[in-house]
């Protein structure tokens, strides 16, 4: 059971929209985990809170990184959109009482991914890319392998991810790249 307080604290942080893009990344996130046999109470929560940390209004990233301790790479200081998850994490331990690794993680990581992802990562890498609010170029493809291959799915969907990072010109986090390989090295060692 996710708490009354926790949808409403988590909706005068992140403002309306995002709140419902969370709701629909929750939702996706549970479809995916009865389908991949997850624990469904862990997907939810980590589907509703992925985005805590996109915190509205000004706020000083950098300095609340450095008050929560989270050691920041150069990438992610100048690509500053990319704090909101290492952010997010942290405020989940400490504002929403989220004491679960694997939810953590999946919060963490759900912009980056990363090396080896876990099971819960990939389910909420793909629910934010795939919720019903969600429209780009190249979603059907994304949504469609969702529900068959989530390893297939989440390759795409990193893919598609990287060519609108360099499109943009902006910093590829290595942490993009290493979850790539590990895909790539994964399914030509089948
Ligand atoms: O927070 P959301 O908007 O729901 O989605 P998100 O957390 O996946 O963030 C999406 C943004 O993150 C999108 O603009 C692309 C960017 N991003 C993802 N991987 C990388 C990246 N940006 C950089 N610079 N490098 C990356 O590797
Ligand atoms: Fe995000
Ligand atoms: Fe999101």
């Amino acid at each position: 059971m996710i708490e009354q307080w926790i949808y409403e604290e988590l909706k005068k942080d992140i403002g309306i929209e995002r709140f419902n893009h969370s709701i629909g990344v929750m939702e996706t996130s549970m479809e995916l985990a009865k389908i991949y046999n997850y624990p469904i109470e862990k997907a939810r929560i980590a589907g509703l809170l992925h985005d805590c940390g996109k915190l509205q209004g000004e706020i000083n990233l950098l300095k609340m990184a450095s008050d929560f301790d989270i050691i920041l790479d150069n990438v992610m200081k100048i690509n500053k959109e990319l704090i909101h998850s290492p952010l997010g994490a942290e405020i989940a331990k400490r504002k929403y009482k989220i004491k679960d690794k694997d939810i953590l993680n999946a919060i963490c990581f759900h912009t980056t991914g990363r090396e080896g992802m876990k099971l819960l990562e990939k389910i909420v890498y793909i629910a934010d890319m795939i919720e019903p609010n969600r429209d780009f170029n190249g979603i059907e493809e994304i949504r469609k392998l969702a529900y068959k291959d989530i390893d297939k799915s989440l390759l795409y969907a990193i893919n598609n991810t990287l060519k609108f990072v360099i499109e943009k010109g902006n910093l590829i986090h290595l942490d993009t790249i290493k979850a790539r390989n590990h895909l790539l090295i994964q399914k030509n060692m089948e």
